[in-house]
């Protein structure tokens, strides 16, 4: 892969990525350490669903991660540790403490049982152990499944048995603001529902008194005492599963997306090299590496963004990436700006609702400090929209710093479309161009193929990329019908774009009944099923709505019972119900009680108006001709203005 600094390379790049690409991805996997080179590059089948990057060959991805830059840059800085508090001393880890780090655990999991192909759970705060837990899983050849440490015991339960997770690996607690979340109480509370789990490993991290189970739990610097700090990697196949990540769909219940090692890998530096042009300053003497860039991804290691740009690319690149424990907000609302001067950190990605909250509390903020050493931004997560993107420009990158909206999802691994740092393309609003390698198109509702500029439709990709989804776990069959199936031969993100008369791309989201709450995503499904676990709940419809800071808010329409004596009260304990089903993330901001949904004949809840009406769009709900009882509609209309 040559480097790309001028959009005409990107072109060439990219329609060498359409008319060779088995060549142009074996030229980069050719830059990665393998145990055995691959029989063949591609094997794939949009239509049974099976997709095999570099079959044949073996490896392990954390020697790419570590082993092969001690021989370069041993002591150049892995991981930064910034803490919730900003007063805690940083820490620093090198490439080679990061190292002899990931060969102790590895031990510490093959003394208590672990085995190539084991699924263990991760659920733990910001912390470098964490990155640790994930590579020394990767490193034996077994499957970590990262459940966000913001996730209820209930989450937590679902994610450790659909996967049958052995080991459990946590903290006593976590720090976020001037909070102190008990994670190990939490764990304890799913444990009793977990039978496959075996044992938990215990990180200290707030010194919280937690209950150890004798002969199950363990304390992580215990275990850490007793083992040899050298490792030899699992020799792994290229397409074994390095891990599984749960994800909310349309359906109730989150999926296990499966990724592979050795596409995953390719793609994780690939695109984190390319989109961010992420190079390594000139070595003072010419010899070695010179000096990293400072990375700093602020998404938590409990969703993708976090394995593909925390831990995985950065590391695959030989990057200096920063980890933050904290919130934005804490102690003030300029603790980004001022961690950013204090580790002088010079790539800096973040999710638009972070943006947004931040503008909101006012320039005072940034104006503080100078920020100076950033050279490039990053968005993720939801559209940015134009106020938030000129803020960010300006405000944090002071007129010099181009942004790259990265567009992609869970399910593909890393980027897939985003303009290229430094080529000129980054468009206020818009996820810009393709990565080489991802063939993007857009199709109407019967699947035609919208050709040509200036046109909107349903964002399909027509050939397999390396980070790829393979299959949702334990059920293949799914996978296929989610994502392989509403076009025939093609991969369906479930999004909206526009492809403007320039050729840029525009995500204008999700076209099913997926939200995207600051950045998170959430199955409405999944909240109604939380809703109606409340006793008095009959039925509930949720819709996402537009929300100033959020991008969505949840609004949820509840039928219940009989007449609610007290609805705040009501309210607040279907909140409480959905913080113990989900987790805070998923609370509604508005409830509305209702007496009845809009249904069509066959008993379908008509969403459509139910957005309308969560918009504030009253005066023009549609056809409405078709429902059961179009009179509820009005009762809903007169519920709603009295929310407002
Ligand atoms: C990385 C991540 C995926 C969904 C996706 C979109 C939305 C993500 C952008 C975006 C517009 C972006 N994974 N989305 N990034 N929409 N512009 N730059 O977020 O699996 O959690 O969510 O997020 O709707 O389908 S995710």
């Amino acid at each position: 892969m040559k480097t790309i600094s001028t959009f005409a390379e990107y072109q060439s790049e990219y329609k060498k990525s359409v008319e060779t690409p088995e060549l142009f991805w074996a030229e980069h996997a050719e830059t990665f350490t393998w145990k055995k080179k691959w029989d063949k590059v591609l094997d794939w089948n949009f239509v049974d669903l099976n997709i095999k990057w570099f079959d044949g060959g073996t490896l392990n991805i954390t020697e790419n991660c570590l082993d092969r830059h001690l021989e370069t840059q041993p002591n150049q800085t892995a991981i930064i540790f910034e803490a919730n508090d900003p007063n805690e001393p940083v820490r620093k880890i090198t490439y080679k403490e990061l190292h002899t780090e990931v060969c102790k655990f590895a031990n510490v999991l093959l003394s208590n049982g672990a085995k190539k192909g084991d699924r263990i759970c991760i659920y733990m705060p910001m912390v470098p152990e964490a990155a640790v837990a994930m590579l020394a899983c990767a490193r034996i050849g077994a499957i970590h499944n990262v459940v966000f440490g913001g996730f209820s015991a209930n989450s937590l339960v679902d994610r450790i048995n659909d996967s049958a997770v052995n080991i459990l690996i946590t903290s006593d607690g976590s720090f976020r603001g001037n909070k102190q979340i008990g994670l190990k109480e939490i764990a304890d509370e799913a444990l009793k529902l977990t039978p496959s789990v075996k044992t938990t490993i215990v990180l200290k991290r707030t010194g919280q008194t937690v209950n150890m189970l004798a002969g199950r739990d363990k304390w992580y610097h215990e275990e850490m005492q007793n083992v040899a700090a050298t490792h030899i990697a699992a020799e792994v196949n290229a397409e074994d599963e390095l891990f599984i990540l749960y994800t909310s769909g349309s359906t109730g219940k989150p999926k296990g997306v499966v990724h592979t090692t050795a596409g995953y890998m390719v793609f994780a530096e690939y695109s984190f090299r390319n989109v961010f042009q992420y190079r390594h300053k000139p070595s003072p003497n010419g010899e070695g590496m010179g000096e990293a860039p400072i990375f700093w991804c602020t998404a938590d290691v409990g969703w993708i963004t976090g394995h593909t740009y925390i831990v995985y690319g950065p590391l695959l690149a030989g990057a200096t990436t920063l980890m933050f424990e904290g919130i934005p907000t804490y102690p003030d609302a300029g603790r980004f700006w001022h961690a950013i001067d204090k580790h002088k950190v010079n790539i800096f990605y973040t999710a638009p609702t972070a943006i947004r909250s931040l503008m909101a509390m006012g320039d005072e903020f940034p104006a503080k400090y100078k920020m100076d050493s950033l050279q490039i931004l990053g968005s993720v997560g939801e559209p940015i929209n134009e106020e938030a993107w000129h803020w960010y420009h300006e405000k944090i990158g002071h007129g010099n710093c181009p942004i790259c909206d990265t567009y992609w999802q869970t399910e593909t691994g890393g980027f897939l479309i985003s303009p290229l740092a430094n080529i000129g393309k980054d468009k206020p609003a818009h996820a810009g161009f393709p990565l080489p390698g991802i063939q993007t198109i857009l199709v109407d509702s019967e699947g035609k193929v919208l050709e040509g500029n200036g046109v909107e439709g349903n964002l399909c990709i027509k050939f397999p990329w390396p980070s790829a989804i393979r299959t949702t776990y334990g059920d293949h069959e799914r996978c296929k019908q989610t994502y392989f199936s509403t076009y025939k031969g093609l991969y369906f993100t479930g999004d909206g774009a526009k492809r403007d008369t320039d050729g840029y791309y525009r995500i204008l989201g999700r076209v099913d009944d997926v939200m995207n709450v600051s950045g998170h995503r959430i199955g409405t499904a999944e909240v109604e099923n939380a809703i109606n676990e409340h006793p008095a709940v009959v039925e509930s419809a949720v819709v996402g709505y537009p929300h100033d800071i959020k991008g969505q808010g949840i609004y949820a329409y509840v039928i219940c019972d009989k007449a609610i004596a007290d609805e705040n009260e009501t309210r607040k304990e279907i909140l409480a119900v959905i913080t113990k089903v989900i987790g805070p993330i998923a609370k509604p901001d508005k409830i509305q009680f209702v007496k009845g949904l809009p249904k069509t004949r066959s008993g379908k809840i008509m969403r459509r108006i139910l957005r309308k009406i969560a918009e504030g769009e009253v005066s023009n709900l549609g056809d409405t001709s078709t429902l059961l009882d179009p009179a509820v509609v009005e009762d809903i209309k007169i519920g709603a203005e009295k929310l407002r």
